[in-house]
């Protein structure tokens, strides 16, 4: 571990261990912390918190924190402390098994929100008050301020609202990130908002680094740790398909002239069947390619290396260790071609449609009708949260979700009669595709797509069901323009959940 990361004397002054450092955050205190997708999150912080509280709670004191952060983590964050039952509120967004077992069985409060709405929410302060930053960066400036980390995610809001703030400061992270970040200051609060001055994914419209009042930094804890970063399974067939099936009709909107050749920038949400997507757009024809995304998967680095992709937009990194070595080996060429920015700008609504952004993210199930439910099993167990898929869904120039057509060994059916949770509306979903086909559901009515959603996406085991279904609601509805017999979307649900043919 070097000293060289913190070049500000004041700041030499104020490290501690992260037992030290986690004694100044008070019980029920709101904490923000730094942490996207197992990226840039602080890593020996968190572990000294849930050691104090499991000491409280051993004196028989209820300790428990507020835990916000920019997404998921990883398990010596989230997990070390809900293991300690220490998280009486998580948001907006989290993938943790622990955590979700514990909201699941109702013990811990958890809001998942539009990652894109964070940051003005504390603003606006319908969160409440933050109370500590626990933010980790790569290395401090002589004049103080931060070179950020793998991730930016909520940091800039965090260290801008809180009162006291706790700085890991982490060796392990490249020094040579520095200068790839775009922190933008320039957000102001209704009605004084001015435009995003950012018109093609490359701009850079902010600086490289975060600034904090010094005043407010009471802690500086120095380690050396490696971010969570976990393999992705290669590629199997349903995921080649899937892939297979998107590249073919991005070339039919190419042909139809409703895309320029080199496409329109890339989202691609999180999960192998993304990161699949990324490979097959990798072997596939189109060139020149952007991407406007938040999370920088080992696809999309796979496709700036081989030059298919010209430069990436994002909040945060989400890469195996092998993806990890080979950004490393070359940060500097990288450092040119991709951007990490604050997740409010990243995911910012009137950014990605002003860029026409496409945009492809996992789902749990779809309706026939195209309402999609991205966060819960069968309508009440969470599993991670929205994410940022709203904030492309809804404002996307092309939105895609994408699903194996069947879960569970082939037992669950993804397209359903009527999703058990909706997250994103038939409003905002404009194609769906599983291995079996693609359902471009553009300028279709509620009829007609939920015959393009049967025939194209369901898995032809469920598909004689599905019809069925649809048929005698289109005979009994009491409506016709979205028929459905209400008494029996449940038990499709209920049946599934019994084991039982629908
Ligand atoms: O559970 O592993 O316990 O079997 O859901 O499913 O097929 O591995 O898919 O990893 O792509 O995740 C929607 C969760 C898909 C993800 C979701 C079960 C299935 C498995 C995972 P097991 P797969 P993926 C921007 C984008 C929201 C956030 C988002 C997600 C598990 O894409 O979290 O989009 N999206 N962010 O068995 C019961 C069904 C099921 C089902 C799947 N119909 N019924 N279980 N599963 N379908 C990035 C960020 O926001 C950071």
């Amino acid at each position: 571990m070097s000293e060289s990361r913190i070049h500000s004397s004041a700041l030499r002054n104020k490290i501690m261990s992260a037992d030290e450092a986690a004694r100044l955050i008070h019980n029920g205190a709101n904490v923000g912390m730094s942490g996207f997708t197992g990226s840039g999150y602080p890593k020996v912080l968190p572990s000294a918190l849930a050691r104090r509280i499991m000491a409280a709670n051993a004196e028989g004191d209820r300790f428990r924190v507020g835990v916000w952060t920019g997404a998921s983590t990883a398990p010596d964050l989230d997990g070390a402390l809900a293991a300690v039952d220490g998280i009486e509120m998580r948001l907006p967004y989290q993938s943790d098994p622990e955590c979700r077992k514990r909201i699941n069985a109702g013990e811990m409060e958890y809001i998942d929100i539009h990652l894109s709405h964070v940051a003005q929410f504390v603003w606006f302060g319908f969160l409440g008050k933050l109370d500590v930053a626990v933010v980790e960066v790569a290395g401090i400036l002589e004049d103080g301020r931060l070179v950020p980390s793998s991730s930016v995610g909520n940091n800039k809001t965090w260290l801008d609202q809180a009162d006291k703030v706790i700085l890991e400061v982490n060796s392990w992270q490249s020094p040579r990130l520095e200068g790839m970040h775009d922190i933008y200051y320039g957000t102001q609060l209704p009605p004084n908002r001015q435009p995003i001055p950012l018109i093609r994914p490359s701009d850079r419209i902010g600086e490289p680094y975060l600034r904090c009042d010094p005043d407010k930094i009471v802690a500086v804890v120095e380690t050396h740790s490696p971010d969570r970063n976990s393999a992705f399974t290669p590629p199997d067939q349903d995921s080649r398909r899937i892939a297979g099936h998107i590249i073919e009709f991005l070339q039919h909107e190419v042909k139809k002239g409703r895309l320029p050749a080199s496409l329109l920038p890339l989202q691609s949400g999180v999960g192998n069947i993304a990161n699949a997507v990324m490979a097959g757009l990798n072997e596939g024809p189109f060139e020149n390619l952007t991407a406007y995304t938040e999370v920088l998967q080992d696809g999309m680095l796979e496709m700036l290396k081989s030059g298919k992709l010209g430069c990436a937009s994002a909040t945060a990194f989400s890469l195996s260790n092998d993806a990890l070595a080979e950004l490393n080996a070359d940060l500097d060429r990288y450092r040119e071609r991709i951007i990490l920015r604050p997740q409010e700008i990243s995911n910012h609504p009137e950014v990605i449609r002003r860029l026409g952004v496409i945009a492809m993210n996992g789902m749990i199930e779809a309706d026939i009708y195209g309402n999609v439910n991205s966060t819960h099993v069968m309508g009440s167990k969470i599993m991670n949260g929205i994410g940022g898929s709203g904030d492309f869904a809804r404002n996307a120039y092309l939105s895609i979700f994408m699903t194996p057509s069947q879960a569970k060994g082939g037992a669950i059916s993804c397209i359903v009669p009527m999703v058990s949770h909706v997250d994103h509306t038939e409003h905002d979903v404009q194609v769906l595709v599983t291995e079996q086909g693609l359902a471009d559901l553009r300028g279709l009515s509620p009829r007609q797509r939920a015959k393009a959603v049967i025939e194209n996406c369901a898995h032809p085991n469920f598909r004689p069901a599905l019809r069925d279904y649809y048929n005698r609601a289109l005979a009994q509805s009491p409506g016709k323009h979205t028929p459905h017999l209400l008494e029996e979307v449940f038990n499709w649900h209920l049946s599934a959940l019994r084991g039982e043919p629908m």
